[in-house]
């Protein structure tokens, strides 16, 4: 839990502060480090964002995306920064496994650490915590701090337009992980003057030429269907990796195609890398691709939407999905959705 009078305190005179967020960040990443640096920005701190590994282009329209330092290019530099913190901000990730590179730092550092998150299961290595799964996105949580700290009359477009683009990354657009509180909060945002239109187009019609035929080239030559268990997986090889020269975020919303597809509840993304194979999943209704991540892949996430790696060969790793689908998971994956609308 967060003790407010506390943070509010720290928070009176200027301090050294890092905002960190998980590797290979996403939109929520980005989005709520950058709501957060703003509106700590209105008082005097001394401020740096730093993310653990490169951040996708596709965002650089944000206001003060510049500013973001990526620790891979900016070691020296940002280890001198993250030793000198006063505080230091876990945003967006709930184990110091995924912050890659920073983790030792941040685990050795004595600075007062907070993290504001919405995975499930937090690690215990902050003195703060603002913790809720129920949260659409960690930009929901950053608003409700924003509240809780008695500041919402400094909530201003700098600081809620990259909450919304955090927000609507994390549920595609408003289609999952929303809530009634959310939909207030949107409310309360889309007061405040903020342009939907404008923000969706540049969130969500992001695609370069490249990516966009990266993206065909899945959806033509790359994915499997398994029609039996309503589960479909695209894979990808090195040779495909360089061919289309594939970088980080190139792949964000690929994996989200094979959901259009009719009774489809589970979808993957396999991709091998140098030494290790990666799975991205994503799921809908009850079937919890976290417990299916967490159980064989070495990872996590929430039950909609998670993530793993295993240090096996690719065509092991693509038989082993095909087999644990069809094995263990087929029954849950066919079973008669009864809800009715
Ligand atoms: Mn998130």
């Amino acid at each position: 839990m967060i003790n407010f009078n506390e943070l509010k305190h720290l928070l009176k005179s200027p301090k050294r502060i890092v905002i960190t967020a998980h590797s290979n960040p996403d939109g929520d990443a980005i989005g709520s480090s950058l709501a957060l640096f703003h509106y700590l920005q209105k008082s005097d701190h001394s401020i740096t964002m730093i993310m653990p590994t490169e951040i996708p282009k596709s965002l650089n329209w944000m206001k003060n995306f510049d500013k973001i330092l990526v620790f891979e290019n900016t070691k020296t530099f940002s280890r001198k920064i993250i030793k000198e913190a006063e505080m230091i901000f876990s945003l967006d990730y709930n184990a110091l496994s995924r912050v890659e590179g920073i983790s030792s730092l941040i685990k050795k550092s004595n600075a007062y650490k907070v993290m504001i998150d919405h995975h499930i299961g937090p690690e215990d290595f902050c003195d703060a915590v603002l913790s809720d799964t129920s949260a659409s996105s960690t930009c929901q949580l950053i608003y409700e701090f924003i509240e809780m700290m008695g500041d919402a009359d400094s909530l201003d477009k700098d600081i809620l337009n990259p909450m919304y683009v955090g927000i609507l990354t994390d549920t595609g657009g408003f289609r999952y992980a929303t809530s009634s509180k959310l939909f207030r909060i949107v409310a309360n945002i889309l007061e405040k003057g903020i342009d939907n239109n404008m923000i969706c187009d540049l969130v969500f019609n992001s695609y370069t030429i490249n990516s966009f035929n990266l993206l065909a080239h899945c959806i033509s030559k790359r994915i499997e269907i398994m029609e039996d268990c309503n589960t479909g997986f695209i894979a990808l090889s090195q040779s495909d990796h360089r061919k289309f020269n594939i970088k980080r975020g190139d792949l964000e919303g690929v994996v989200n195609f094979i959901l259009k597809i009719k009774k489809m509840r589970c979808a993957a993304l396999i991709t091998e890398r140098r030494d290790i194979v990666k799975i991205s999943m994503r799921s809908k209704g009850d079937f919890s691709v976290q417990e299916v991540c967490g159980k064989y892949f070495n990872g996590g996430g929430h039950k909609n939407a998670s993530g793993g790696a295993l240090k096996k060969p690719y065509k092991e790793v693509i038989k082993l999905f095909k087999d644990i689908i069809s094995n263990e998971y087929k029954e849950a994956l066919t079973k008669e959705n009864t809800d009715a609308l």
